[in-house]
């Protein structure tokens, strides 16, 4: 008995973690353990004997419980100074510098431009990217032979094998979104649609993905005097010029007509771009009187009422507003870029007085 107390309290004592004390545990006082085992023989003896050695073994296996006990309550001690000791950290470190990220000039841009629409009664509209050939052109009167349906412009999804209807396309302006509005809400109705628009077209001036800001109102009697002074007043606001002027010129689009490219004077003096003065001119939209067929295709009777329409290109004009020079570094998520043209959130878009 002494011999098997001071094997196993010396074992307990060398055992290094919670499975060598599992071990001996288990040899020791489990179901098949040397004290188990030693317990069984209590059948082979007399009565006498089994009443000295009986208390004897189970005051043994208790003790070497409690030494377990204790040892497992030390290793576990042992194991957190361990820890506490290699977990630590110094509160008096200096903070790292904060790191603020910034507004794109897409995004200032399109909360100016729809801030200022808001100002003019327009409602923002949007609509999905993935159009049917429908909504993206033939609701809009571009025929099927009309170049901007080439090809080589357009991002034609594909199709399964045996499907024959006409593939999705990736919509090349937000104009689908007014057709469906026209459709969903019907006249009087004045909206914008700025969004995402894709064409197959990479160079110093063009990316395959670009912004587009879109505008209809349709009313009775609306006339293309209606649109200058719309687009004056959104023009002299977002530019922040009180002397603006624009020239609308003579032009041509499958869904307006008449059409008219607008135009905005300015000066290249020294190179820079100077708006509102000099004796250059820049385009900057193009609009005109929605097409009855285009009314049509909306679902909007066109010999009761009438609309313009006008589209443009945020990141034209972000670049023109803030002297951006290259198109491609807006969708490179160049970390410098765009810390350097980035807005500071929650800046309030720049609204012009009156
Ligand atoms: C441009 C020219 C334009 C429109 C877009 C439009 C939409 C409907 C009906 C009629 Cl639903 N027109 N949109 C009209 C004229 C010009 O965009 O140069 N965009 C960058």
């Amino acid at each position: 008995m002494d011999d098997l107390r001071d094997k196993y309290l010396g074992r307990i004592a060398e055992a290094g973690d919670e499975a060598a004390l599992e071990a001996v545990r288990l040899a020791a006082v489990g179901k098949k353990g040397e004290v188990a085992l030693k317990m069984r023989e209590l059948g082979k003896m007399t009565p006498d004997e089994r009443q000295q050695v009986g208390p004897a073994l189970n005051a043994l296996k208790d003790e070497i419980n409690s030494a377990i006990a204790a040892r497992k309550a030390g290793l576990e001690d042992a194991a957190l100074d361990a820890r506490l000791r290699e977990e630590w950290l110094d509160v008096t470190l200096p903070t790292r510098a904060r790191r603020q990220g910034t507004i794109h000039p897409v995004s200032q841009v399109t909360e100016e431009v729809t801030a200022i629409f808001a100002d003019l009664g327009f409602a923002v509209a949007e609509g999905p990217q993935i159009e049917t050939d429908w909504y993206n052109f033939d609701a809009l009167n571009i025929p099927g032979h009309h170049p901007a349906r080439a090809e080589m412009d357009t991002f034609y999804m594909a199709r399964q094998d045996g499907d024959n209807r006409p593939p999705h396309v990736l919509r090349t302006h937000t104009s689908p979104v007014q057709i469906r509005s026209m459709e969903a809400t019907g006249a009087p109705t004045r909206i914008i649609c700025p969004g995402r628009v894709y064409r197959a077209d990479y160079d110093q001036t063009h990316t395959p993905m670009f912004h587009q800001v879109e505008g209809l109102a349709i009313d009775r009697d609306i006339s293309m005097a209606n649109l200058k002074w719309v687009l004056e007043e959104f023009c002299r606001a977002f530019f922040e010029i009180d002397g603006i002027e624009l020239r609308f010129r003579a032009s041509h689009f499958p869904f307006t007509e008449p059409s008219a490219e607008v135009d905005i004077r300015c000066s290249w003096e020294g190179g820079t771009l100077k708006l509102g003065e000099g004796d250059d001119w820049l385009e900057i939209l193009g609009s005109g009187m929605v097409h009855p067929k285009v009314l049509q295709a909306g679902g909007v009777d066109p010999e009761v009422w009438q609309g313009f329409a006008f589209g443009m290109g945020i990141d034209r004009i972000a670049m023109l507003k803030y002297g951006i020079p290259d198109l491609r570094a807006f969708f490179d998520s160049d970390l410098r870029w765009l810390r350097h043209y980035g807005f500071a959130a929650l800046q309030a878009p720049a609204r012009h007085a009156g």
